[in-house]
């Protein structure tokens, strides 16, 4: 491991659970107004924005050459060097209390994740990886789902008003079609980490934005999965399908989710 990506991997586990624990604070002490709308079923919190603020300022301060991705504040600095942050993956979760939400923090070297953390505070999970390094969670070695039947296998779902219901309804019904389970939790990041960890057998959402897969991306491949999505600058500048999938899963999976 590069000492590049060794003093950035232990910066961001640091950041990671010091932005997590933050977030929980946050929740504790809101008031009325904590909760906006960006859009349909689309939230914001006060925490969303005080935890990137809190990120952005640390990476800031000790990688001043890097540039910084962020879900709320965009984009700041220009580097081929640049950290993707979604400071609360799954706000719509945690501004009501529900468990599954994460802190995601990738970095990524001209576009393509080299590490990847990812924090979630209410399952005390801290999942990483490095690329060629493996991928771990909470310093314990993970990885995908050994299951090769679809009627044995889960798929974890995600969507957004960014993409077709109908297409989401068809795929549902694909899926079941298939003999497959489903589960949707409403955060792309813990979903990829369950992914990660065996627990279920795939992931796939029509649209992500770069901060909600990027960390995800990475800890999946480092624990022998595949996953499917663009690639730097598309991927940084306008999100993507993703798809995520447990090596032992044939290409019926893939014709079933009619997916490219
Ligand atoms: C969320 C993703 C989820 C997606 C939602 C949203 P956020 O991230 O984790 O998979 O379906 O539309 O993008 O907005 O909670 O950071």
């Amino acid at each position: 491991m590069t000492d590049t990506y060794s003093t950035r991997l232990g910066f961001a586990k640091f950041l990671a659970q010091e932005a997590g624990f933050l977030a929980q604070k946050l929740y504790r002490e809101r008031e009325a107004d904590f909760v906006s709308t960006k859009g349909l079923q689309d939230f914001v919190t006060q925490a969303d924005r005080a935890v990137e603020a809190h990120i952005r300022s640390l990476l800031l301060r000790h990688f001043p050459s890097d540039a910084m991705l962020g879900e709320e504040d965009g984009l700041m600095g220009d580097s081929s060097s640049i950290w993707v942050v979604d400071p609360i993956d799954g706000t719509a979760n945690y501004m009501r209390g529900l468990p599954d939400w994460a802190i995601s923090i990738a970095f990524c070297w001209e576009g393509e994740p080299e590490v990847g953390v990812i924090f979630a505070p209410e399952r005390n999970e801290m999942c990483w990886a490095v690329k060629g390094q493996g991928a771990f969670c909470n310093d314990q070695p993970i990885q995908v789902s050994a299951c090769a039947a679809p009627d044995q296998a889960l798929l974890l779902l995600g969507r957004s008003a960014r993409g077709s219901l109908s297409a989401y309804l068809d795929l549902v019904r694909s899926v079941i079609d298939s003999e497959m389970e489903y589960r949707r939790n409403g955060s792309a990041a813990v979903s990829l980490m369950d992914v990660a960890q065996g627990r279920a057998e795939g992931y796939y959402e029509a649209h992500l934005n770069p901060w909600d897969a990027l960390a995800g991306v990475i800890i999946i491949r480092e624990a022998g999965g595949i996953v499917r999505c663009a690639k730097g600058a598309e991927m940084l500048t306008a999100g993507s399908p993703v798809l995520a999938l447990a090596r032992n899963l044939d290409g019926k999976v893939l014709q079933t989710l009619a997916v490219e």
